[in-house]
């Protein structure tokens, strides 16, 4: 096997620069909650493919699964001749997403897409052309969805011109606006409907915890209070899901935890075990607005990929990871609590189930330190610790393990990540 160093120079001639890497290391394996590069040397994951391998990196049953599908079939084009396997992960997302009213599905690739077909459902069901997306939210790298993303760099920098008809308001974010999540939403609401007008949105759209944004999880009562308001007129309610679901943060779906039911939702990621799969899922009525052929593509709901995802679920379940996502909660809490007691750079610890993070900021008050940020990841990746950093400010640390992960490598990896704040020069209390 080549080394990284032989790949890397072979890479630098091959690969557009416009695609960087976290890490210089190249990847042998990896399974479970560790991975192995090229040069023999062992890693632990706290990133998960950003948070994609929930059931572990080669899960045995999404192997098999993926085996015997390509044995049968790889590929017909559902939109030419049909398959069980798509029906089949549309049964599924029917049956565990919030809400207990009849759902349709339709399948994509990538979370960008399914995101692009959320607006387009919602633009077609109300006739209406508004999105509403809020400050730090990520929802993709395509045209339509860098104009819903926030961050200009390196996201949309030069990319432009963006789609119009995207209003972004502010997002509850209790560390850095000290609102209630009901003063925040009354916020936010008064600017949509001072500067967009109720009558015009099509879509409410956002992430029940904003992911590349920074782990923002909203005030309680935020989310339920946008809901409330998109029903009350008309708008529809989306629940961008990439990124929380599939029992990352300890149920199912984020939405739960504040018992919000999305009227779409949108998923990606975590729901086939590493295979490219996504999905927009919600009320019958709204999905079947659109007429046939409207919706589709290519590769969307592929039958590898729809293997690999009824056998992630499968997986899901017989496990229970979300009980695991709290269970790695309560191991990881009081060790970055106690980490945060330490280092007065640590701002705050906040996340839900295995989605936690820690924001940095300049001691005593709330400005942030992406200096301390980007020091203590590389002396993450020093040790062997793939950990990945976040936020509109990119200040914000984050741990997104595999939730099969074991304790001893769930602690190792804490380890690790305590020795990189003493590594990265961040001063003691
Ligand atoms: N919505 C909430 O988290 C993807 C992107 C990393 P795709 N997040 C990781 C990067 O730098 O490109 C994401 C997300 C939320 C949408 C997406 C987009 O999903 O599968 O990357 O298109």
């Amino acid at each position: 096997m080549p080394s990284s160093a032989e790949l890397h120079r072979r890479r630098s001639a091959a690969v557009a620069r416009g695609v960087s890497s976290m890490i210089p290391s190249y990847v042998g394996s990896a399974g479970g909650g560790t991975m192995t590069d090229v040069d023999g040397r062992e890693w632990i994951d706290f990133a998960a493919g950003i948070a994609v391998t929930n059931v572990g990196n080669a899960a045995p049953r999404v192997v098999a699964a993926v085996r015997d599908q390509v044995e049968r079939f790889t590929h017909t084009c559902f939109m030419i001749a049909p398959y069980e396997q798509y029906v089949a992960v549309c049964e599924e997302l029917a049956a565990l997403t919030p809400g207990g009213f009849e759902k349709r599905s339709a399948l994509f690739n990538s979370g960008a897409e399914a995101v692009e077909n959320a607006v387009k459902i919602a633009r077609h069901a109300t006739g209406r052309q508004a999105i509403v997306v809020f400050d730090h939210a990520y929802h993709g790298r395509t045209n339509l969805t860098m104009a819903l993303t926030a961050k200009v760099m390196p996201y949309k920098q030069g990319f432009g011109p963006f789609a119009g008809e995207i209003y972004r308001v502010p997002m509850s974010y209790p560390l850095r606006d000290g609102r209630s999540g009901a003063e925040a939403a009354a916020y936010a609401i008064n600017q949509i409907e001072k500067h967009v007008g109720a009558s015009n949105v099509a879509a409410v759209l956002i992430e029940p915890i904003q992911g590349e944004g920074g782990f923002v999880v909203p005030a309680p009562g935020f989310l339920p209070a946008l809901a409330e308001w998109s029903k009350r007129t008309g708008a529809v309610f989306v629940a961008d899901e990439i990124q929380t679901g599939f029992c990352r943060t300890g149920a199912w779906f984020a939405s739960e935890h504040e018992g919000v039911e999305p009227d779409l939702i949108t998923t990606a990621k975590g729901i086939a075990g590493g295979l490219p799969l996504a999905a927009v899922t919600g009320r019958a009525e709204i999905m079947d607005a659109v007429h046939p052929g409207g919706l589709g593509g290519t590769y969307g709901g592929n039958p590898i990929a729809c293997a690999a995802a009824l056998a992630s679920i499968e997986t899901m379940r017989e496990r229970d990871l979300a009980a695991a996502a709290r269970h790695i909660e309560a191991v990881a809490r009081p060790r970055l609590e106690a980490l945060a007691a330490k280092h007065p750079q640590i701002g705050e610890v906040r996340g839900r189930g295995a989605m936690l993070a820690l924001e940095l900021v300049v001691p005593g008050g709330i400005e942030p330190d992406a200096i301390t940020t980007g020091n203590v990841a590389r002396a993450a990746h020093g040790s062997g610790l793939l950990l990945l950093t976040c936020g509109t400010y990119g200040n914000v640390i984050r741990l997104l393990p595999p939730l099969v992960i074991t304790d001893d490598e769930l602690d190792r990896g804490l380890t690790l990540l305590d020795q990189a704040f003493a590594d990265s020069g961040a001063p003691l209390v």
